[in-house]
């Protein structure tokens, strides 16, 4: 029955995240709906060419339909996919979704994502789990997020240009952009969102396998809009503990004032 499933012979990737499945289901049911709705038009047509032939009504009818079946059928359509929506479909995507107050309470892992033309940088907080200010003065190249390391909340704060995500653990991306509107798709984890300059917006997941995957970018940007293929890993969360500890610790020696003082 799994290989009958329209999100499987679409040949959508294997999913990789806790809500994924669900998404797969909705694909799946909304799927079955319209080949029902393509099977149930195609039949009427069919009927209305056989029924309305032109040899069986050799004369035209001037008036058409004097009855308001089709209105109030119509205004029944209406109140009926109203309540499908507010009455159905809402209450249960927010059922089926962490919410932003749950994710918070699971110990998530939050990186800001930067799009950019033509590529993503990824911005981590380090040991101290803060951000440093972002300046956006500071950057050197369009792929620079602008990390002020004035701010001591910035020292231990590095970058990657491959995204690296402990595996059984919510993480929260946040995504913003340098120039202009990209999107950030990750379509293993089934989710995405538009990167919009000067804002930075929340998305998260919760990825549930190990796996090496690419993100793309899901909003022509640009000539380069194809090229904006990047890597993500999904690691153990050891694997990552042990990584994002050496990146914070070499970003430290490589930012603080001790150090540079030091060397020079
Ligand atoms: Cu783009």
């Amino acid at each position: 029955m799994n290989s009958l499933s329209p999100s499987k012979f679409l040949s959508i990737p294997d999913n990789f995240s806790n809500h994924g499945g669900r998404v797969d289901h909705m694909i799946d049911v909304v799927h079955w709906l319209m080949i029902a709705l393509f099977i149930g038009w195609t039949l009427f047509f069919l009927y209305c060419l056989v029924r309305f032939r032109q040899s069986a009504n050799p004369k035209a009818s001037y008036h058409g339909v004097r009855n308001h079946v089709s209105s109030h059928l119509e205004i029944g359509i209406v109140i009926l996919e109203a309540v499908l929506l507010l009455g159905f479909a809402f209450p249960l995507w927010k059922e089926r979704t962490d919410s932003w107050e749950t994710v918070q309470q699971r110990n998530p892992i939050r990186v800001r994502v930067i799009g950019w033309q033509f590529g993503w940088t990824y911005h981590y907080a380090g040991a101290d789990g803060k951000f440093g200010r972002i300046d956006h003065r500071l950057k050197t190249a369009n792929s620079d997020p602008g990390i002020d390391l004035d701010d001591p909340n910035a020292l231990d704060d590095f970058t990657t240009s491959v995204l690296k995500l402990p595996k059984g653990r919510p993480a929260i991306l946040n995504i913003g952009s340098n120039d202009v509107i990209h999107n950030y798709a990750i379509i293993p984890m089934r989710i995405q969102q538009d990167a919009i300059p000067g804002r930075e917006i929340p998305m998260w997941f919760t990825p549930n396998k190990e796996l090496e995957t690419s993100v793309v970018c899901a909003q022509l940007c640009g000539e380069g809009h194809g090229n904006m293929a990047g890597q993500m890993e999904v690691i153990s969360e050891k694997a990552f503990d042990s990584w994002f500890a050496a990146e914070s610790e070499s970003a430290l020696k490589r930012n603080s004032p001790a150090e540079a003082t030091a060397a020079r």
